[in-house]
């Protein structure tokens, strides 16, 4: 189909990974590449299928518990954390761990050691059965009880009123998280805040960037898993910031073209654990769809990068190999496709 002029694709910037997925998914592949397959991961690495299709092609053997693992057999740890007690399962098995908990998921399970240390009653915001959830959770499970939403608030029991902390799992909506914090607040005024933003900068640098091109599209489309909270995280902004309507995809293919029929305007962004192929082949598509000018809209600037795991960059080293990751600069560009920028702000 003919681009049309008046048709445009607003890109959200940032979008995709963050430093704590591409950190992740680096670890897993320079084990592949270092010690050679299979490499076992615990849980998928990061939410997303193509990753864990991709990383399964190239000898990663994804298992849901360590009692999956050949006695003595490496495994990595997903960058969404585990519980104390699966370090001591593997630690039985004898099994060699690369942790590649993102160290902004390890920093909430450190506030919640230390405020069970002080027998503070923990509340959890975040969502029942999540991985990072488990993960946080177990940490201090006599202190710890999760709240998924501001309508469980009311249901809150804790033994002591005024000695009350809350923290989060780091994917969630920053709206809703505050609403459940005010809820929270109004049953507990001396309800203590954690030290620091325990939502993390890219889930809120992502949603930051939906907020401001949701109004200005017909329809609004998240590449990302379905398993993958802030992805469907970003469909729900999306919807609430004013996008005439919003679809998650996996990938290019899903996207239905009656979804843009219509559309003058579509928003196009992607979750931290989606890699920026996925977005191109999207916007690929639109461009056969006959929406081929692509406009970045961008709210703040990104340069965070974690390194690998300390045992796994250990090795690394001693073998010679320069275990330090180039920075991966995202190109927000498809084949024809013309791209301008519009209100660059920078953040972080
Ligand atoms: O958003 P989720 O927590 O479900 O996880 P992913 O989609 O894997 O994104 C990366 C975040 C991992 C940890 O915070
Ligand atoms: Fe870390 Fe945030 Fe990425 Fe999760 S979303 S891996 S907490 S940087």
């Amino acid at each position: 189909m003919q681009a049309d002029e008046g048709r445009r694709i607003l890109l959200a910037a940032p979008r995709g990974y963050c430093a704590g997925v591409d950190r992740a998914v680096d670890a897993v592949e320079k084990a592949l590449e270092h010690y050679g397959a299979p490499v076992y991961v615990r849980k998928e690495i990061v939410h997303n299928k193509y990753v864990v299709e991709t990383l399964s092609k190239r000898g990663a053997i994804f298992v849901s518990e360590t009692d999956e693992v050949p006695v003595g057999a490496r495994v990595v740890f997903s960058a969404h954390g585990v519980s104390p007690q699966v370090h001591a399962e593997a630690a039985a098995r004898q099994l060699d761990t690369i942790d590649a908990t993102c160290p902004l998921v390890t920093k909430v399970h450190k506030e919640a050691v230390r405020f069970a240390k002080d027998d503070y009653d923990i509340l959890l915001i975040g969502h029942e059965g999540h991985e990072e959830v488990e993960g946080t959770q177990g940490e201090a499970p006599d202190h710890i009880q999760v709240v998924n939403s501001p309508d469980e608030v009311d249901s809150v029991e804790v033994r002591d009123p005024d000695k009350v902390v809350w923290v989060s799992q780091t994917t969630l909506s920053v709206d809703e998280t505050m609403e459940t914090v005010q809820r929270l607040r109004q049953r507990f005024p001396n309800l203590m805040d954690p030290p620091s933003d325990d939502i993390c900068y890219a889930t809120q640098n992502r949603q930051g960037a939906v907020k401001k091109l949701a109004p200005l599209s017909d329809v609004v489309i998240v590449v990302g898993s379905a398993n993958s909270s802030n992805s469907v995280r970003l469909v729900e902004v999306a919807l609430e910031s004013g996008a005439g309507a919003a679809y998650r995809v996996d990938k290019a293919d899903e996207v239905d073209p009656a979804w843009v029929k219509d559309a003058k305007t579509v928003g196009l962004t992607s979750g931290a654990s989606v890699p920026e192929i996925l977005v191109r082949d999207v916007i690929a598509r639109l461009g056969e769809l006959g929406i081929g000018i692509v406009e970045e809209v961008r709210t703040a600037t990104e340069d965070i990068m974690f390194s690998l795991p300390k045992n796994l960059r250990a090795d690394l080293k001693a073998a010679g190999v320069q275990p330090d990751r180039p920075h991966r600069p995202r190109k927000p560009r498809s084949a024809g496709a013309k791209v301008r920028r519009t209100g660059q702000r920078p953040q972080r």
